[in-house]
């Protein structure tokens, strides 16, 4: 075992009967196989201390050197989501109107998506996660951040598990660019948009695409030792 690290202290780890391991690893793939993105929410309000929840979620993803190269910013305040939404759309229109080519519009078709933003002021919060390109040590100069775009993919993983489980929605949106979302959220120079996440129960009439995911066989390759393997359940 490596002696370099400067503190070691024990790992917590709960050790699981098999059949346990079994029942939580299929319950959670059933739950999180219930996810959908929609696009309609209700504006019905959410308990701060639920958002508060799921970044805390968030933040517990691994990250390159473990710099955690993320800060979420939460809004429900209805004038600055109005400003959101007004930029994004601002930016969406000439994305649909000419700057997406055809064939991007064209994989997009089946989602339905267009330049109306509307979940961005629907919605009782939006949180923005904003990836740190580098970081800023104490006097001022710049500290290099490693892996950061794969930290911050993680941590919104774990943020839409979050949000999923704890019985709400969100969309993970991209408007772009999003350059409009440090000014607006008057972010330092170091911190760059990373995702829009619309949060808050969905729209009673919510609708989403039919849309079906690939199965294992489709996602999964395995390199294993004869007669290994035959257990799964498929
Ligand atoms: N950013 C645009 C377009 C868009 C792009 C992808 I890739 C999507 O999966 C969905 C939308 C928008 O938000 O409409």
């Amino acid at each position: 075992m490596s002696t370099a690290a400067k503190s070691m202290v024990p790992l917590d780890f709960q050790h699981l009967p098999e059949e346990e391991m079994l029942r939580r690893a299929s319950e959670l793939y059933a739950q999180m196989n219930r996810r959908r993105t929609t696009r309609h929410f209700s504006d019905r309000a959410v308990p701060r201390e639920l958002i508060e929840n799921a970044i805390r979620t968030a933040g517990t993803a691994p990250s390159g050197a473990h710099q955690q190269p993320w800060t979420f910013v939460a809004i429900s305040d209805p004038a600055i989501k109005r400003m959101m939404r007004e930029a994004a759309e601002e930016e969406e229109r000439v994305n649909y109107g000419g700057r997406m080519p055809p064939e991007w519009l064209e994989a997009l078709a089946p989602l339905g998506t267009d330049a109306v933003k509307e979940h961005i002021t629907t919605a009782p919060y939006v949180v923005v996660l904003f990836r740190h390109v580098y970081g800023v040590r104490a006097d001022g100069t710049r500290r290099t951040h490693y892996y950061s775009t794969e930290s911050c993919g993680i941590a919104a993983g774990l943020f839409v598990a979050a949000i999923h489980q704890m019985g709400l929605a969100t969309l993970t949106h991209t408007p772009s660019p999003m350059g409009f979302l440090t000014r607006l959220l008057r972010r330092p120079a170091n911190e760059k948009p990373f995702l829009l996440m619309p949060v808050g129960y969905p729209a009673p009439d919510a609708r989403v695409p039919d849309l079906a995911r690939k199965p294992l066989d489709e996602i999964a390759v395995w390199f294993e030792a004869e007669g290994e393997g035959e257990g799964g359940t498929g």
